[in-house]
């Protein structure tokens, strides 16, 4: 089992580069002003914060890199690799002190970093993707250009080298095809889907989800990642995964997602196995809430997916 002395960090990565609506950089600041960082002190953690990325420089670098930084049709490869790569450096330095990472975007284009740092640490971790999308194009298959959709094909090394940005060449991309499952998933893009056919990951849609509950599906997906049984599991949140009647706040939501219940149990499971060795939690966008409560429901489900990640439980 892993980080039994239960030390634990909170990686700030408030970026927004990956996708095209800002707010999402604020997910952060939220979390922590809705005092996660005290909820993980009450459940045993020994807590720290890091910033290793300047919200304030990083936005002022946007506005230049927006219109000018292109690689074919992604929009800002170049920022979004620097970015990701110091995530990657401070996830990297988190575990080397034996301290969890839990890190809150930002889009989920910051996962290019927080993942690679967890495999490198834990070269046969596996990694669930939770998420209503496949986050799987590629540089050539990407039709938005939109990098928070194609982190999954970086850590897996699918862009040929000739097709990959400069600023993103420092991704190792030795994640595995049997290394890595979906839950969740529902507006998965037509070239995506061929990528995952082809690939034979493990994928599990709302389908799978309400044909052998919830419960099923998490198993499936652990027994996909590690046949044996065991080993270190790396957790990749996207909020859009959870039913938008419960995550409104969030830049690309799709209807029919999990429940609230549904979203909890998952990591609930994944806190009791004993297994998890990193934890994202992404997409939320404080600035696309309609109103107050928009903002506290998204808000207070991604604190709550953390929270029973790491521990708590209902009796
Ligand atoms: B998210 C889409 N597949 O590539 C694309 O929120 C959506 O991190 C990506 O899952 C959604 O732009 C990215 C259409
Ligand atoms: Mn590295
Ligand atoms: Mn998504
Ligand atoms: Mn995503």
């Amino acid at each position: 089992k892993y980080f039994e002395d239960k030390k634990l960090s909170i990686v700030c990565a408030p970026f927004c580069g990956g996708q095209g609506k800002g707010g999402v950089e604020k997910g952060p600041r939220y979390f922590l002003k809705n005092g996660l960082e005290n909820d993980l002190k009450d459940l045993g953690w020994n807590t720290k914060v890091e910033s290793p990325i300047d919200e304030m420089e990083i936005m002022e670098k946007l506005k230049v890199h927006t219109g000018t930084d292109f690689y074919k049709n992604a929009k800002r490869p170049n920022l979004v690799g620097e970015v990701s790569k110091k995530i990657h450096d401070s996830v990297k330095e988190v575990l080397s002190q034996d301290r969890f990472p839990l890190t809150l975007g930002g889009d989920h284009s910051i996962a290019i970093g927080t993942v690679s740092a967890v495999i490198e640490k834990y070269p046969d971790a596996g990694l669930l993707w939770i998420d209503a999308h496949a986050d799987i194009n590629t540089l050539e298959s990407t039709d938005s250009g939109n990098l928070h959709g194609c982190p999954v094909s970086f850590l897996m090394g699918l862009n040929k080298p000739e097709d990959t940005p400069t600023a993103l060449k420092w991704c190792p991309g030795t994640l595995k095809p049997n290394k890595i499952a979906y839950i969740g998933l529902r507006d998965v893009d037509a070239a995506e889907k061929k990528i995952i056919k082809d690939l034979g990951i493990a994928a599990f849609s709302m389908y799978h989800v309400d044909k052998y509950g919830i419960n099923n599906v998490i198993e499936m997906a652990l027994k996909a990642i590690h046949p044996n049984g065991n080993g270190p599991v790396m957790c990749s949140y996207d909020v859009d995964a959870v039913d938008p009647l419960f995550v409104p706040a969030t830049g690309t939501p799709v209807r029919g997602g999990l429940t609230l219940r549904e979203s909890l149990f998952l990591v609930e499971r994944l806190a009791e196995t004993g297994d998890l060795v990193g934890l994202d939690i992404v997409e939320c966008n404080p600035n696309l809430a309609v109103d107050d409560i928009h903002v506290t429901n998204t808000i207070s489900a991604g604190c709550a997916i953390a929270r029973c990640a790491l521990g708590e439980t209902l009796l």
